[in-house]
C-alpha cells in the first residue's frame, strides 16, 4: 500500500478504538428518546426532520408527515443504513461521518426500521397525517423483530458444530477454513487462512473478519457488483451474506460494533485464529438457520481495476477501497462433529463428510479443517506458554 494509505490508517485506528470504547454509551440516547417521542405526542407532523446516529444508535425523531425529508447524520465512524423493517418504505446508506436523505412514506403508521451492518441498531418513524386529531401512538423503541427461535441455546445445551469452506472473492486468491463449536451460548471460532494480502504500509495488513447473518447466507456472486467497478464491496455483497452479527475480533469485543476495528483484525497473509466467545441470539439462529457466513475482508489494492484502485471504502471512507472489500467468503453449514480438537479428529471429519458434502472438494476441505484444528491446537499452546513467561 502506498505511503498515502499508510497516512491514512493510523486515524482509523485511533477512531476505531475511541468508537469501541463509546460503544457501550448505548444507555444514553434513551432518555433522549423518551424526550423526543414527548415532543412527538404534543405538537403536529413536521416536513423535515433529522435522525442522528451516533455509537451505533438512532436519535428519535418526531412525528413526521407524509412525504416528509428526513436527513440522516452518521457522526460513527463506521457506515450505517437506516432501512425499514418494511421492505422497500425507505432504504438508505449513509457513509461514515456523512448524511444522506429520506423521504417519510405517504402511508401513516409507525415504522420501525434497522440496519442492515449491525442488527442491534433498531429504530422507528411516525408518519402521521396533517389533520389527526388523535396523536399516533408514540414510537416505541423498537424491539427486535424476533428472528425465527432467536433465543440462545440454553447453558448445557448440546454442542453443536459448524464448518465453512472459504473461498476467494474478488480474485483474492486466498483460501482458508473455519469451524464453530457452540455449547450453550458459547461458540469457539477455530480458523485458518492464507494467501490474503499481506502487508499494509510495511505493516502486517488487518483483515477485519465477522459472521455475517441474517440474510440468503450465500456468497455473492460477480452479478453482486451493481456499480460495475469490478469489486464487490461489502455493502454490495449484504444481500447475499447479510448484516454483521458477530465481529471475529483478536481480542475484546465480539459484537458488530467491533467490525471495523482494525486493531483487532487477523493481520497479515496467512494466520490462525482461535477464540471462544458469547454468541449473541441473532447470530445463533442465523447458524441454526444456515444462513450464517464468515467473511474476511481487505485486498491487495495492486489487485483492483486502476479506477477502484481510487475508490473509498464504502464503509470507512478515510480507507481504500480495497481494505474492507471482502477477500474470503464461506457459508457455515452444521457437521455431525460432537467435540473440539482433543478429541479423535479422524471420526469426526469422517461424519462430517459424509453427511454435509457431495462434491470431492468439501470432503477435501473439512479434511483440511481436521489438520487445522491439530495445527490451531499447538499454536494456542505455544502462545499460552509464551504468555505466561511474559
Ligand atoms: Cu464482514
Amino acid at each position: 500500500m502506498s505511503r498515502k494509505s499508510r497516512l491514512l490508517l493510523a486515524p482509523v485506528v485511533l477512531m476505531g478504538a475511541l468508537a469501541l470504547v463509546g460503544a457501550p454509551a448505548m444507555a444514553a440516547p434513551s432518555s433522549l428518546l423518551t424526550a423526543s417521542s414527548m415532543t412527538a405526542l404534543r405538537s403536529s407532523p413536521v416536513m423535515a426532520a433529522t435522525i442522528t446516529i451516533k455509537n451505533y444508535a438512532y436519535s428519535a425523531a418526531p412525528a413526521v408527515a407524509p412525504g416528509a425529508k428526513i436527513t440522516i447524520m452518521n457522526q460513527d465512524t463506521v457506515a450505517h443504513t437506516v432501512t425499514s423493517d418494511t421492505a422497500g418504505a425507505f432504504d438508505v446508506t449513509v457513509p461514515a461521518g456523512g448524511s444522506a436523505t429520506i423521504t417519510a412514506p405517504a402511508t401513516a403508521g409507525s415504522y420501525a426500521f434497522h440496519c442492515n451492518f449491525h442488527s442491534n441498531m433498531h429504530g422507528s418513524l411516525v408518519v402521521q397525517p396533517a389533520e389527526a386529531a388523535a396523536p399516533a401512538p408514540a414510537p416505541a423503541p423498537a424491539p427486535a423483530p424476533a428472528p425465527a427461535s432467536a433465543p440462545a441455546p440454553a447453558a448445557g445445551a448440546a454442542t453443536a458444530s459448524y464448518q465453512a469452506n472459504l473461498g476467494a472473492i474478488n480474485g483474492s486468491n486466498a483460501s482458508g477454513s473455519v469451524m464453530v463449536s457452540v455449547s450453550g451460548d458459547q461458540a469457539t471460532v477455530t480458523e485458518k487462512v492464507s494467501g490474503l494480502a499481506e502487508t499494509f504500509g510495511g505493516k502486517p495488513y488487518p483483515h477485519v473478519q465477522h459472521i455475517h447473518i441474517g440474510a440468503k447466507g450465500t456468497c455473492p456472486a460477480p452479478s453482486a457488483d451493481t456499480s460495475g467497478d469490478g469489486v464487490i464491496s461489502t455493502t454490495e455483497g449484504v444481500p447475499a451474506y447479510g448484516a454483521i452479527g458477530a465481529t471475529l475480533s483478536t481480542s475484546g469485543d465480539t459484537s458488530p460494533a467491533a467490525g471495523t476495528d482494525l486493531a483487532v483484525a487477523g493481520m497479515g497473509s496467512s494466520f490462525t485464529y482461535q477464540r471462544t466467545f458469547t454468541l449473541n441470539a441473532d447470530t445463533a439462529a442465523s447458524l441454526k438457520a444456515g444462513t450464517a457466513v464468515v467473511v474476511v475482508h481487505g485486498l491487495d489494492p495492486a489487485t483492483l481495476p486502476a479506477a477502484a484502485q481510487k475508490e473509498p471504502s464504502d464503509l470507512v471512507p478515510s480507507l481504500p477501497l480495497a481494505a474492507t472489500s471482502p477477500a474470503l467468503c464461506g457459508t457455515l453449514v452444521a457437521s455431525q462433529m460432537t467435540s473440539m480438537p482433543g478429541g479423535a479428529p479422524g471420526t469426526g471429519v469422517v461424519n462430517a463428510a459424509a453427511t454435509t458434502s457431495s462434491t470431492g472438494a468439501d470432503v477435501g476441505m473439512i479434511a483440511a479443517g481436521g489438520g487445522l484444528l491439530l495445527a490451531a491446537g499447538a499454536t494456542f499452546m505455544l502462545r499460552r506458554k509464551t504468555g505466561a513467561k511474559a
